[in-house]
C-alpha cells in the first residue's frame, strides 16, 4: 500500500510538528499488533536479547517497557521495516527513512507518566529522525496519553534541565494538546517537537508502540544505538536515583523495581 498525504495533513504536519492519523491501521492488523504485544511482554528476561525495563507501580512490578525487538519477532520486523510505516515516516522527512529504534512503552495502571522533553537528545547519532507512534490500546488524558506543545519543533533543543528534559517552569508556560488515540491510530512527531504524558490512573493498560526512524543517508546507526545504549546502561550506578532510567534522558517518572 502506498501512503499519500493530503495537502491539509502535510501543512499540520510543517506546522505544528506532529500529526495524527486515524485508523492507520487496519482491523486485522490491529488485532496482529494486540497479540504480537501480548507475547512479547511475556517473553522472560534475557539480557542478550530483548531489553525489557521493569518498574514499581502500585499494584507491583509491572514491564514499563520493551525494546530492541526486530530480530526476535517477524510480524514486528515486517510491519516496522516494509510498507506503510516506514513509508509515511519517509514521505513525512522527505527521503526515504530506515528504522533507528523500536519500543513499546506499557503503562499498565499506575505506571509513570513522562516529564517534558524532546526527544532529539536521547538520539545522538543522527540528526533528521521522526517517530511513529502506534496505539495499541485505546491512549486517554486520564490513562497516560501523550500531550504535546505545537508550533516549536523548528526552534531547536528548548531550555534543557540537567535531565536532558525541557526546563519545568519554562514546560509549564506552553500550551499542551492532548492526543487521544484509539487502537491501529499512528501519530508521527518531529524529534524536536515537545510532548509529555501523565500516569496511568486507570485501571487499563496504555500500551503504545513507538518506532523512530532516521533518514537512510545517515546510515543504518540501529545496531550503534543499541551497543551504546547497553554499555551506557551496564556502567550506569542503578541505586543512583529515585527514578527508573530507561533512556539517555532522564524524563521517565516510573519508579525503579
Ligand atoms: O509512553 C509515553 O507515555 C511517553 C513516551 C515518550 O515520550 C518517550 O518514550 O520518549
Amino acid at each position: 500500500m502506498n501512503i499519500t498525504l493530503s495537502v491539509t495533513q502535510l501543512d499540520r504536519w510543517n506546522q505544528t510538528g506532529y500529526i495524527k492519523i486515524p485508523g492507520f491501521l487496519t482491523a486485522a492488523e490491529t488485532e496482529n499488533l494486540r497479540e504480537w504485544v501480548d507475547e512479547i511482554s511475556s517473553w522472560p528476561a534475557d539480557d542478550e536479547k530483548w531489553m525489557h525495563h521493569f518498574e514499581q507501580t502500585p499494584f507491583g512490578v509491572r514491564p514499563a517497557r520493551t525494546e530492541y525487538i526486530l530480530a526476535f519477532h517477524s510480524g514486528i520486523r515486517q510491519l516496522l521495516t516494509q510498507g506503510k510505516i516506514p513509508e509515511c515516516a519517509g514521505e513525512l522527512m522527505g527521503e526515504p527513512a530506515i528504522l533507528y529504534k523500536e519500543k513499546i512503552n506499557y503503562k499498565y495502571p499506575g505506571g509513570g507518566g513522562y516529564a517534558a522533553h524532546q526527544d532529539a537528545p536521547a538520539y545522538e547519532f543522527i540528526r533528521n529522525h521522526i517517530t511513529c507512534s502506534v496505539a495499541v490500546d485505546a491512549a486517554t488524558p486520564e490513562n497516560g496519553c501523550l500531550f504535546f506543545a505545537p508550533e516549536l519543533h523548528q526552534r531547536g533543543l528548548l531550555h534543557l534541565d540537567k535531565n536532558g528534559c525541557i526546563d519545568a517552569e519554562y514546560a509549564e508556560t506552553l500550551d499542551w494538546e492532548p492526543i487521544p488515540m484509539q487502537p491501529g491510530d499512528a501519530l508521527f512527531f518531529s524529534s524536536y517537537a515537545p510532548h509529555k504524558s501523565p500516569p496511568n490512573a486507570t485501571e487499563q493498560s496504555r500500551r503504545t508502540l513507538y518506532l523512530t526512524y532516521n533518514a537512510v543517508t545517515e546510515g543504518d546507526l540501529r545496531e550503534e544505538y543499541y551497543a551504546d545504549k547497553r554499555r551506557s546502561f551496564a556502567q550506569a550506578d542503578p541505586t543512583s536515583d529515585e527514578k527508573l532510567k530507561i533512556s539517555k534522558i532522564g524524563h521517565f517518572d516510573g519508579k525503579p523495581a
